[in-house]
C-alpha cells in the first residue's frame, strides 16, 4: 500500500520551478514526490504563515498510517525535527527522502545509526542494542535469552577493535554484510 492515498492535483503554485529544483537538489526526491507530499502536508491544516514552509504539531506524524505504530516514532522525532514540538515541511521533506526508495546506503545508514543511538554519544553499546530489541520484541516475541544470543552475535560481528562499543565505521561494515537490515529504512511515498 502506498504510504499516501491523495489524489489532488500534482501542480502547486507556491514553489517556483527553481524552488523546486533547489529541493530536488537538497533531497532524493522528484519534483512530483515532493508536490505531492506538499499537498498532503498542507492537507493536516498547517499554520501556514509562511506557505513556502509550513508548520505542523508534531503530534501530526502520530497521524500517519505508516508511522503510528512505529516502535522509533519518538526517535524520528529527535532526529529530523531538532526543534521538538513542530515539525516543518522542510523537516518533513528531510525524512521522506532519507526513507524514499532513491536515497543511498550510506545516508540511511548514517540517519540508522543516530535513531538506534537512543543515549546520542555517538556509539552503539550493549544497551543500545537492548533497546533496540526491547522496542521490537512486541512484534518478534523475543525472551531475553534470544534478546542476549543477538547482542553477542551483533557484537562480535561488529566490534572490530573488541573496545566494547560499535562505532559509526564499525557499523557502517556491519551494514555491508547485512544490507537487508537498512531495508527497514523505507517508506513510500
Ligand atoms: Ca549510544
Ligand atoms: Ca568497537
Amino acid at each position: 500500500m502506498a504510504f499516501f492515498r491523495v489524489k489532488k492535483l500534482l501542480k502547486t503554485s507556491v514553489f517556483s520551478d527553481e524552488e523546486l529544483l533547489d529541493f530536488q537538489k537538497l533531497t532524493y526526491l522528484t519534483r512530483t514526490e515532493i508536490i505531492k507530499l506538499y499537498n498532503v502536508f498542507c492537507s493536516f491544516n498547517p499554520d501556514m504563515t509562511d506557505p513556502k514552509n509550513p508548520v505542523l504539531p508534531q503530534t501530526f506524524l502520530l497521524l500517519m498510517p505508516e508511522l503510528t505504530v512505529n516502535p522509533f516514532l519518538d526517535r524520528m522525532m529527535k532526529v529530523f525535527c531538532p526543534q521538538m514540538r513542530f515539525v516543518t515541511f522542510e523537516n518533513f521533506l528531510d525524512m521522506m527522502s532519507v526513507f524514499s526508495e532513491a536515497a543511498p546506503i550510506n545516508v540511511k545508514t548514517s540517519y540508522a545509526f543516530r535513531m538506534y543511538d537512543f543515549d546520542d554519544d555517538d556509539m552503539f553499546s550493549r544497551e543500545d542494542i537492548q533497546e533496540l530489541l526491547n522496542r521490537l520484541k512486541a512484534h518478534n516475541h523475543l525472551s531475553q535469552k534470544d534478546c542476549e544470543e543477538i547482542i553477542n552475535y551483533v557484537f562480535l560481528e561488529a566490534d572490530l577493535d573488541t573496545d566494547g562499543f560499535i562505532s559509526y565505521p564499525e557499523f557502517e561494515q556491519l551494514i555491508t554484510k547485512s544490507p537487508d537490515f537498512i531495508h527497514a529504512f523505507k517508506m513510500r511515498i
